[in-house]
């Protein structure tokens, strides 16, 4: 199989369609609106052309629960239930990662089984960091703002194409997913605006755009925002603010709200726990021209962990080992990106 990035269109939808098996379309864990709409889309488009495809939405976002519920959605919990039914049945499928690439980041036992399962995966997807290829993939990801987006690529020239994005319920999540990945097209491209030029023909941009707005945070995400400013430290390199917070959950969360605050790069550590393994995660933020990503993706490799993201929001994360403590870990990854901070911004 060629690069990912040489995939065309054409080459990509022919592999899926080619595809003799039922079609499970997975989300990330905790899957936000980008996810659910990327993956509706395709549920939608796959299912037009006779193909028998089911989301398995495990976890969906608190956020992406309220959109849901705020725009009466659906859950796709029959599609849900059919997977649980072809696992249970060892039916053979075939996969659709969808928002994500990396199918070493699931940490549910559940995913990891129904990855390990599937001998071909597709992937759709706008997130910088190596693709795993353990596996046969079949990937088409450009780095677009949302995975919608790339997803509308795909399918623009396609007969369907009209039809699917006439549907307005569909439209509206297409739209939620653009409005939120783009930070309310802050990071939009120029192709973001074409694709809401045609999606707001049948979708309601103002009340998507008035249901993502008035949201108000829960109280402990709250809490951790104050609780991340509290404990922040502040660096300058150049004219550049840096601070480097803790917080033990909503380290995006609190990494954008120190950006809020007036920093330039926000870098937020936090210590994690996954089936008895324990890892430390950096969430960096920036709004100066460093890219996030490749620090994260290139610092991962030399420590031995995982890294990728955005150009301006990325996250690392790296295993603990028996040698070192915590501490020092922390202490580590932090002078490593400062480190390479310094040099990029000198
Ligand atoms: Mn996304």
């Amino acid at each position: 199989m060629r690069n990912e990035e040489q995939v065309t269109p054409k080459e990509f939808l022919e592999g899926i369609l080619n595809c003799d098996k039922p079609i499970i379309i997975l989300p990330h864990e905790q899957a936000d609106i980008d996810a659910y709409a990327t993956a509706w889309l395709f549920r939608d488009f796959l299912k037009l052309r006779g193909k028998k495809a089911y989301i398995y939405l495990d976890s969906p976002s608190l956020e992406l629960r309220r959109f849901i519920e705020a725009l009466n959605l659906k859950t796709f919990s029959d599609d849900y239930d059919r997977v649980l039914k072809m696992l249970e049945e060892t039916e053979e499928y075939c996969l659709l990662l969808v928002d994500i690439h990396d199918y070493r980041r699931f940490s549910s036992s559940k995913i990891k089984n129904l990855v390990e399962r599937s001998t071909i995966i597709f992937i759709i997807d706008h997130h910088y960091g190596q693709i795993p290829r353990e596996k046969k993939i079949v990937a088409y990801r450009r780095f677009y703002p949302s995975s919608c987006e790339v997803a509308l690529e795909l399918l623009e020239n396609e007969k369907e194409f009209a039809m699917l994005i006439k549907r307005k319920e569909l439209a509206n999540a297409l739209i939620g997913a653009i409005l939120f990945d783009t930070n309310f097209f802050l990071n939009a491209q120029p192709r973001t605006f074409y694709h809401i030029s045609e999606l707001v023909k049948n979708g309601d941009l103002k009340l998507v755009y008035q249901i993502l707005k008035e949201k108000q945070r829960e109280l402990p995400e709250r809490i951790a925002r104050l609780k991340g400013a509290q404990r922040l430290q502040l660096l300058k390199i150049g004219n550049t603010l840096i601070t480097v917070s803790k917080i033990g959950s909503y380290e995006s969360s609190v990494a954008n709200a120190l950006l809020s605050l007036g920093a330039d790069i926000s870098l937020v550590v936090s210590r994690k726990k996954e089936n008895s393994k324990r890892y430390i995660r950096v969430v960096g933020r920036s709004r100066k021209k460093v890219n996030m990503a490749a620090i994260f993706s290139k610092l991962a490799k030399s420590l031995g962990g995982v890294g990728g993201g955005h150009e301006r929001a990325a996250a690392i994360q790296i295993p603990v080992d028996r040698i070192q403590s915590e501490e020092e870990l922390v202490k580590e990854i932090i002078k490593e990106i400062l480190k390479i901070l310094q040099n990029a911004l000198s």
